[in-house]
């Protein structure tokens, strides 16, 4: 596993060197608003504490992580009267991670519409 790279562009936003539409903060986890969002009210779930990915993040992190998608997935589902909502986390580059900083997508769905690419 490659170490954890502390200027990946979440960790950035986690310490408010650059700015995010937050939509969510508690101790441990912050809810931003994902910027090339894949349908609407694409959100994005961060752990504050600091790991890659679903891969080597701590049990105790990613309970209280998992914990917000199931919040976030519900009041996206009642906020865009979705019909579904998608949940994904991509580990390293071949499974489709970009920012290497552990975060879930939430993406509402609707019946018949596509994720944008
Ligand atoms: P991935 O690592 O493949 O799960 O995708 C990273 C996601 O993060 C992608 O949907 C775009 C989003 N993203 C990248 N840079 C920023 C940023 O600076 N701000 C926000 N809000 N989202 C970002």
């Amino acid at each position: 596993m490659t170490a954890y790279d502390p200027d990946n562009i979440f960790a950035k936003i986690l310490r408010n060197e650059i700015p995010s539409e937050t939509v969510y903060e508690d101790d441990t986890t912050r809810v931003i608003m994902d910027i090339m969002p894949r349908a609407t009210g694409h959100a994005l779930v961060i752990p504050k504490a600091p790991s890659r990915n679903i891969l080597d993040i701590e049990p105790d992190s990613l309970a209280s992580t998992i914990a917000i998608v199931q919040k976030v997935a519900r009041a996206a589902k009642e906020a865009f009267a979705a019909d579904g909502i998608t949940v994904q986390q991509f580990s390293e580059g071949a499974g489709g991670q970009m920012v290497f900083h552990t975060h879930f997508h939430v993406l509402p769905r609707h019946e018949g519409v596509a994720l944008k690419p």
